[in-house]
């Protein structure tokens, strides 16, 4: 569960969200400091059955006093431990190379002038202290997903420049070397942001190379692909290469425009690889989108639903008799079971999923969260 639905990527040491990503619309009732997102992400958490992590930005520390990014310790989370603890919750990290004045170009790591990037490899090399401590703490791997908005507008005078920037920056990030208990270290990539939509230093092709030499994590978001790429095809694909991988479940709508994941094609056919490369344990999959047009803890609660409805409608498929359909060229029977499969009543089973979980079924969930809506958001 990412953090930054609740605020629309604000955090708490800024109040603008640059880095070529938007959250669009003013629905009311965004949390505002700590103790709001907190609250709201125990009231969809109520929501929403199963166990979970939840996916923090360093600039979501709660500090007393400025303390900036660089500087950033594992004490100045602490309170997000303890709400982790008390819930029996995971704790992912990012660090965070935007909303901030030494972002203000778009160039964090990848930036001509050294002591910038100094800065951002020094605030890099906490976030990775910061994500070890938590998976100390709470017993599970912590995940440190890097992703940097760094590009240029038009078209670039030097390509290799930029990218030869990053790569010694990154092999400087990760010279530490932590327990792999405590920390997965990922790379994301992207094809293009607002503002930088000619040229993107960490592309694919960058992160995917430089995550097989270095042994790190390759994280694939589902929106950063020109628009007719789907990730749910790449999947099997790297994990013929690697250990673990990792997921940012997005939807683009003609561009990486970070809509609440539906239950569609694409998120059933990711979930589909998941289990049929029976990878569940080896791919940390992190949900990335922010509405600002909706109530923010509903945008929530319908894509973490939507993932979960997702894996359960794969775990249900009869993935090894359909392989044999393959596998004999009995194309025509594996079209027609694919097909009837869709209509199958898979509803009943979920309903009975969150019963056992004790979580509202079907639409119930909503009425809480109107009462919320009621009560706390519009008082906001
Ligand atoms: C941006 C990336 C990145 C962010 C979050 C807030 O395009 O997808 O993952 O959305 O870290
Ligand atoms: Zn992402």
């Amino acid at each position: 569960m990412h953090c930054w639905q609740g605020d629309d990527v604000t955090g708490f040491d800024s109040d603008t969200l640059t880095g070529g990503i938007a959250a669009t619309g003013n629905y009311p009732g965004k949390a505002t400091n700590p103790e709001q997102l907190m609250n709201d992400i125990d009231n969809a958490l109520r929501l929403i059955p199963g166990k979970h992590k939840i996916n923090l930005h360093a600039s979501y520390a709660i500090t007393k006093g400025k303390v900036d990014r660089d500087k950033l310790e594992p004490k100045h989370f602490q309170t997000w431990i303890d709400f982790a603890k008390e819930r029996g919750l995971g704790l992912d990290f990012n660090p965070t190379l935007f909303s901030h004045p030494n972002a203000a170009d778009n160039l964090t790591l990848s930036n001509p002038d050294a002591s910038i990037r100094q800065f951002w490899i020094n605030h890099c090399k906490a976030t990775r202290k910061i994500a070890a401590h938590f998976g100390k703490e709470l017993g599970c791997t912590s995940l440190n997903n890097v992703w940097i908005p760094d590009g240029y507008k038009d078209v670039p005078a030097d390509r290799i420049g930029p990218r030869k920037r990053l790569k010694d920056a990154l092999d400087e990030i990760f010279k530490e070397k932590y327990s792999k208990e405590y920390l997965a270290d990922s790379v994301e990539s992207k094809v293009f942001g607002i503002g930088v939509e000619s040229y993107t230093v960490g592309s694919h092709e960058f992160y995917m190379n430089y995550a097989a030499k270095n042994n790190l994590l390759c994280l694939l978001d589902t929106g950063h692909f020109h628009p007719t790429e789907v990730i749910s095809d790449k999947i099997s694909s790297m994990l013929l290469f690697a250990d673990q991988m990792a997921l940012h479940v997005s939807r683009p709508v003609r561009w990486d425009s970070d809509h609440v994941i539906l239950f569609d094609e694409e998120l059933k056919e990711i979930a589909k690889e998941l289990v049929r490369c029976d990878a569940l344990d080896r791919v940390f999959i992190g949900l990335d989108f922010f509405d600002a047009s909706i109530n923010r803890i509903s945008a929530w609660v319908v894509g973490m639903r939507n993932m979960e409805k997702a894996l359960l409608y794969a775990l249900l498929m009869p993935h090894a008799a359909l392989t044999k359909l393959q596998d004999k060229k009995n194309f025509t029977e594996l079209m027609v079971t694919m097909e009837e499969l869709k209509t199958y009543p898979f509803g009943d089973v979920w309903d009975t999923y969150c019963e056992m979980q004790n979580v509202p079924q079907q639409k119930d969930w909503f009425k809480e969260i109107q009462q919320y809506e009621a009560n706390v958001l519009s008082k906001r």
